[in-house]
């Protein structure tokens, strides 16, 4: 003899036991980028080469206030990597002035990366830089028509470029 609530158990059971028994099959695949048909908007960053930036031509602000922008949409400031990587942005920037992800504010003579938070592994310094000049440039910038490296006062309103993780798909597929 089953009381009502043993029966709803069994069932529950009964019921489980049935769906179990089809599985259905899953393929999880993860691929760099975001493949042409998907419409993803990652306005107001834009692909360079192999990574994503926004280069903001409008507005000039105080290499804190450029980091804290770039935050603000979800990046950072522009983190080179390579000469390749360089010579990429190079072909979309217009002036000569803007902000790298780079500082030395820590230690003098010790340039760091804000992205990553450890020593800068790519710097293309301009020639005689980077001088320190009158004991207070503190943030890295490109500039000059080569748009080498250059430290400058911090608090100087110059352009910057924005630079965000690059995007990877993760498709999941049931059946
Ligand atoms: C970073 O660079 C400085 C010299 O500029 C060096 O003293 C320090 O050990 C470096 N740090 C790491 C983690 O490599
Ligand atoms: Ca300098």
């Amino acid at each position: 003899m089953c009381s009502p609530i043993t029966i709803l158990v069994v069932c529950g059971i009964l019921s489980h036991l049935t769906a179990a028994n089809v599985v259905p099959r899953t393929q999880v695949h993860e691929i760099d980028g975001i493949p042409k048909e998907i419409p993803v908007d990652i306005t107001p960053f834009k692909k360079i080469g192999s990574k994503y930036y926004f280069i903001e031509e409008s507005v000039r602000l105080n290499w804190f206030n450029a980091d804290h922008k770039c935050r603000q949409l979800g990046g950072h400031l522009l983190h080179l990597e390579s000469e390749e990587e360089h010579e990429a942005i190079k072909q979309h920037l217009n002036v000569f002035h803007y902000w790298t992800d780079i500082t030395d504010l820590g230690q003098s003579g010790n340039y760091v990366s804000t992205t990553t938070g450890l020593n800068a592994t790519f710097l293309n310094w301009h020639p005689n830089q980077p001088d320190n000049q009158g004991g207070k440039e503190h943030c890295v910038h490109m500039w000059d028509i080569n748009l080498l490296m250059n430290d400058l006062d911090c608090s100087y309103a110059l352009r910057f470029v924005c630079e965000t993780n690059s995007p990877r798909t993760v498709s999941v597929v049931v059946w």
